[in-house]
């Protein structure tokens, strides 16, 4: 867009930006983001003619075939692009059927996505073993009350013996927890009684991630399993194993070794990023590493150090689950999603980008190249064409954290003057729900209890808890409204209707920017859900942390029935889970997980499995009879927040105690208010 237009329309961009406050977004790019200082920097990028995911998502067209998870690649025969109902093309050369193909190509992604979290777990009960040993230098134990919770649930000796080595044995007892080939994930005697009797029956209690994983990919492979309903146990077991046993651990032993989370203040967006400051952008999912560098960033050598190449300071910032880790545990700010990855270089002023694993996009090496920004990898297992690689692990990321901050400081006296486009935009975000926490919160110290919750459920002023979670792209924009809309207004719908809400991952970060995660939002919430706020003292809407988090969820919904009062088993629940945006196959793997301890999981937009009516038939309608929760898709939140609304009344129907809430219906005039 030129920049006389641009100007025209709503006068000089510096100009706006120099109100710091929430301004407009660049004329010509609200069809692609709601938000401003997104808009602001795409558009100058967009000028300066560097390429970024938003810009490749137009010219890119998804083949409608894999889209609809009907293209089979399993092996050279084809790959045979399959069409339901049609003659000659609904079977692959080896005969395969349209249902197999589907469930296949659906169990892959659950196999991916359960690989993911697992490894991110067994680094952490490495890393807790290297600790226990004393062969991680600048790492120690920071929750001693955490450790000994586990050691006890895992039958460790306590008596008469040190931290570490009850930590060594934590370690490892978790390291086995991913090789075990036979027997029951430890975690999985947290479930209430009734939900393990049920996944006994169904067989999906996973052994170790390992085997599920490794049996899931054995299974998915041409001439294996040709009944998709067996073939979707595999696919659970395997989800169960991300859920239970590598997203558990990971939160547990990281609660442990860096601190279990209670709510600290940030603060979200680009305009955390300063322009006279040197700023390190960090970016993944293992905060092992990020850890340490926040930690020796607030050492006087470091300020000492920055001031001496000009700058006023040295700031940190995150992008993505990595960003939540920091968050959660200390307040951190966080500069942005999954889509702000690329952009946050665009602002001129990012002098280094750490990178660990995952959600890590190729294009970032080449953004790069047109900015001053330092680009650095740390993992051996996701490294980029090009970029520096500043290879860690347990015994030598402390030295190279300090070498990572002290280069990246250095690099301050290299920013192109004529490249400088910072931001004001940000917003102030509370996080830090642990389960934990929440049950302190609810409670108090000497009687933590989810009885407030219960009880404010049971009397209706809590109409249900909804976890809305999971990534944001610069794709599903242009269509029903863009990605940020879809997660902020659904937030907003569900705490208008007096629905409690949960946030991990990207929707987080994506309602944190629009200042949800605050006890001011509580102004938006329905006034039940509101009174609850007024009596803990919490917003209506509460950051648990990463994805790995989610087993927070986990735990606290078995929580909510011990309890008591509101059903013997999760399928009974009033609450709901959602993913506005999806993307990656972790998103899927959680899904499944979710709709296998009993609740309904909300995903828009649609998976890749609607090639298959029969197939879909199971996933949407079929499986509520088996595991008493179920798959729903849909292309608009508004949508989606009545199909969560919904399944929230049919259960507290169910319980007899749904009450007089009344379901608040938005016309227009509303909807404009409820504008990102
Ligand atoms: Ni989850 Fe976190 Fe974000 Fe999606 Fe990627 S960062 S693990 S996968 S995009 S929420």
């Amino acid at each position: 867009m030129s920049d006389e237009k641009r100007q025209s329309s709503m006068g000089d961009v510096t100009e706006v930006k120099d109100l710091g406050v929430q301004c407009d977004v660049v004329p010509g790019l609200e069809g692609l983001t709601s938000c401003a200082a997104t808009s602001q920097i795409l558009a100058r990028m967009q000028d300066d003619q560097i390429s970024t995911a938003w810009d490749r998502q137009n010219t890119m067209k998804p083949c409608p075939i894999g889209a609809a998870g009907v293209c089979c690649n399993t092996c050279k025969m084809g790959p045979c692009r399959l069409i339901e109902g049609k003659e000659g093309k609904d079977r692959g050369v080896c005969g395969v059927t349209i249902e197999t193909v589907v469930a296949r190509q659906f169990g892959k992604f659950v196999a991916a996505g359960t690989a993911c979290h697992s490894d991110h777990g067994r680094e952490v009960a490495e890393l807790m073993i290297a600790v226990s040993e004393e062969k991680a230098p600048g790492y120690r134990i920071k929750d001693t009350i955490k450790l000994y919770a586990l050691a006890e649930e895992w039958g460790i000796e306590l008596e008469g013996r040190s931290d570490l080595e009850i930590g060594g044995d934590v370690g490892r007892k978790a390291l086995a927890e991913f090789s075990n080939q036979h027997g029951e994930g430890a975690f999985i005697s947290r479930a209430p009684a009734k939900r393990i009797e049920k996944w006994r029956e169904m067989g999906i209690i996973p052994r170790g991630n390992d085997r599920e994983v490794v049996e899931l990919m054995h299974r998915t492979n041409q001439g294996m399993d040709q009944q998709y309903k067996n073939l979707m146990k595999q696919v659970s077991r395997t989800a169960m194993a991300d859920g239970w046993i590598g997203s558990m651990v990971a939160t547990e032993l990281q609660d442990i070794i860096f601190g279990t989370p209670a709510p600290a203040t940030g603060e979200v967006n680009l305009g955390v990023l300063e322009p006279d400051y040197v700023n390190l952008v960090f970016h993944g999912h293992e905060p092992s590493v990020t850890e340490l560098m926040v930690e020796y960033s607030l050492t006087p050598e470091v300020q000492a150090k920055a001031e001496a190449v000009g700058a006023k300071g040295f700031n940190m910032a995150g992008i993505c689950c990595t960003a939540n880790e920091q968050m959660v545990r200390h307040g951190v700010s966080i500069a942005g999603s999954y889509s702000a990855q690329e952009v946050v270089m665009g602002t001129g002023i990012v002098d280094g980008m750490v990178v660990d694993v995952q959600c890590v996009i190729e294009g970032l090496g080449e953004v790069a190249k047109h900015y001053h920004t330092k680009l650095l990898t740390t993992s051996p297992k996701a490294m980029i064409e090009g970029v520096q690689h500043v290879e860690t692990d347990h015994s030598n990321a402390q030295e190279q954290a300090k070498a990572i901050v002290d280069m990246v400081i250095e690099n301050f006296k290299n920013r192109d003057p004529s490249k400088i486009n910072p931001v004001k935009d940000k917003m102030p975000a509370v996080a830090g729900y642990s389960f934990e926490y929440i049950k302190y919160m609810l409670g108090g110290k000497f009687r933590a209890s989810f009885r407030p919750l219960n009880d404010a459920i049971i009397d209706g002023r809590i109409r249900g808890v909804a976890a809305v979670v999971g990534c944001d792209t610069p794709v599903t924009n242009n269509k029903e409204g863009t990605s940020e809309a879809a997660h902020v207004e659904l937030v907003k719908k569900l705490i208008a209707n007096d629905v409690l809400v949960v946030q991990t991952g990207c929707s987080a970060t994506v309602s944190g920017k629009a200042g949800l995660l605050t006890p001011e939002a509580m102004e938006m919430a329905g006034p039940g859900l509101r009174s609850i706020c007024e009596a803990v003292g919490i917003g209506p809407v509460l950051h648990a942390g990463a994805c790995v988090d989610n087993s927070r969820i986990l735990v606290a919904l078995a929580e909510m029935v011990h309890e008591g009062g509101i059903g013997e088993d999760i399928d009974e629940l009033p609450v709901a889970g959602a993913a506005p945006d999806w993307m990656d196959a972790k998103a899927i793997a959680i899904g499944q997980y979710f709709v296998d301890y009993g609740v309904y999981v909300a995903f828009r937009p649609t998976l890749p499995v609607t090639g298959s009516t029969e197939f879909q038939k199971y996933i949407f309608e079929d499986y509520e009879q088996i595991s008493g929760g179920k798959w729903a898709q849909f292309d608009k939140w508004e949508d989606m927040a009545d199909g969560m609304l919904a399944h929230i009344d049919k259960k507290r129907e169910a319980l007899g105690i749904n009450g007089e809430q009344e379901r608040v219906l938005y016309d227009m005039e509303m909807r404009r208010d409820l504008e990102v």
